[in-house]
C-alpha cells in the first residue's frame, strides 16, 4: 500500500507516567527500557509504524525537569524540547490517578505551541471508580485546548486502538520516510546496552542507576552464538563494589537477566561478559558525556 501520511508523534509528560510503555505497547516491541523509577529513560527513542496508509514516528522522550542540576539533565532537557518543535502531533501522559505540580511544568512546554496535542490519561487500570473520569476529563479540557483527551492503560492495553485511530486522523499528508522493515532508529548495539542498563535500575537501590552508564566493547556473530563484553561505567569505587556485590553475585544477577532479554532480541544464543570500571564524576562533565556517545 502507498503512503499518503506520514508524521512525527512526540510522547511527552513528567517521569513516570508511563512513556516508554507506550512506546513499547504501541510498536508491540521492547524498544524503551522501562521502570517505576523516574528518569528511566536517557535516549530520545523513535518507534516507526506503519498501519493502513500511515507511516508514524513515535518519539520517546526522557522526562522533563524543572532543576537543571547536571549536566545529564541538561541534555535530557535539550533533547526533549528539540522533540517538541520537531514533532507533528504531541501525546501529552497524565496518570488517572491525578494532576500533579509536574504535570503542570511540562504543559507549561506546550503553552506557545499550535499544533494538535492528544491527552492521554493513562493507568486508568488503577482506578477503582471509573466514574471519576468523566469531571477529570472535562476539568483537563479547561486547562489546555487538547485535540482529544483518551483514557488508556499502557501496560493492560486498553483503548491503544482508540489513540492511534486518532493519531492517524491527526497525521498531515506525508511521504514515507523510512523503509518498510525499519521499527527504530536505534542499533542493535545501543538495544544491548539498554537492556543491561533497565537490569542495573531494576536490581540497584536509589542513585546507583544515575551514576551508571553501558558501554558495548565487543559484539561478535558467531556460527553458534553472539558473544558481547559490556563495561558497566560508575563514578566511584564504593559503586564498583555494589554493582559486583557479595562474591560477584549482583554482577550475575544484573547479567543473567539481561542475556535472557538480549536473547529475545536477538532471537539466538547470547554469551554476555560484563565489567564495571569507574570514571569519576561522569554525570557532570559534558566531555565524557561525549565519549559515552551522549551527542
Ligand atoms: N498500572 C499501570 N502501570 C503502568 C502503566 N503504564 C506504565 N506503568 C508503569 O509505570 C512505571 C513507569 O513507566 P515508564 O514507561 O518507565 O514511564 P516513563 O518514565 O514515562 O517512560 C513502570 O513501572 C510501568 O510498568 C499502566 O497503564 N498501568
Ligand atoms: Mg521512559
Amino acid at each position: 500500500m502507498t503512503i499518503t501520511h506520514s508524521g512525527m508523534v512526540a510522547i511527552i509528560g513528567r517521569p513516570n507516567v508511563g512513556k516508554s510503555t507506550l512506546l513499547n505497547c504501541l510498536l508491540n516491541q521492547k524498544l524503551s527500557i522501562t521502570s517505576s523509577k523516574p528518569q528511566t529513560t536517557r535516549w530520545q527513542i523513535l518507534g516507526i509504524k506503519i498501519i493502513d496508509c500511515a507511516q508514524i514516528i513515535y518519539i520517546d522522550t526522557p522526562g522533563l525537569h524543572s532543576v537543571e542540576k547536571h549536566a545529564m539533565n541538561r541534555y535530557m532537557n535539550r533533547i526533549a524540547r528539540s522533540v517538541l518543535l520537531d514533532a507533528d502531533l504531541i501525546i501529552f501522559m497524565m496518570n488517572a490517578t491525578g494532576w500533579q505540580d509536574d504535570d503542570e511544568l511540562v504543559l507549561k512546554k506546550l503553552q506557545n505551541l499550535t499544533k494538535p496535542v492528544l491527552l492521554a490519561i493513562n493507568k486508568v487500570d488503577l482506578l477503582q471508580d471509573k466514574t471519576k473520569l468523566l469531571p477529570m476529563i472535562e476539568q483537563l479540557h479547561e486547562r489546555y485546548p487538547f485535540t482529544h483527551i483518551i483514557p488508556i492503560s499502557a501496560l493492560k492495553v486498553e483503548n491503544i486502538a482508540s489513540l492511534e485511530m486518532e493519531i492517524i486522523r491527526l497525521l498531515p499528508k506525508g511521504p514515507q520516510l523510512y523503509p518498510d522493515d525499519q521499527i527504530t532508529d536505534k542499533s542493535i548495539r545501543f538495544q544491548i546496552a539498554e537492556v543491561i542498563r533497565e537490569k542495573i535500575i531494576q536490581t540497584t537501590e536509589e542513585e546507583l542507576p544515575y551514576a551508571t552508564t553501558v558501554e558495548i566493547e565487543q559484539l561478535e556473530q558467531g556460527n553458534k552464538l553472539t558473544t558481547i563484553s559490556a563495561i558497566i561505567w560508575v563514578e566511584r569505587q564504593g559503586q564498583k563494589a555494589i554493582m559486583i556485590g557479595k562474591q560477584g553475585a549482583q554482577l550475575k544477577k544484573i547479567g543473567t537477566q539481561a542475556r535472557r532479554d538480549i536473547q529475545n532480541i536477538l532471537q539466538r544464543k547470547v554469551f554476555l561478559r560484563l565489567w564495571v570500571k569507574v570514571k569519576e564524576h561522569w554525570t557532570d562533565d559534558e566531555r565524557a558525556l561525549k565519549s559515552l556517545g551522549y551527542e
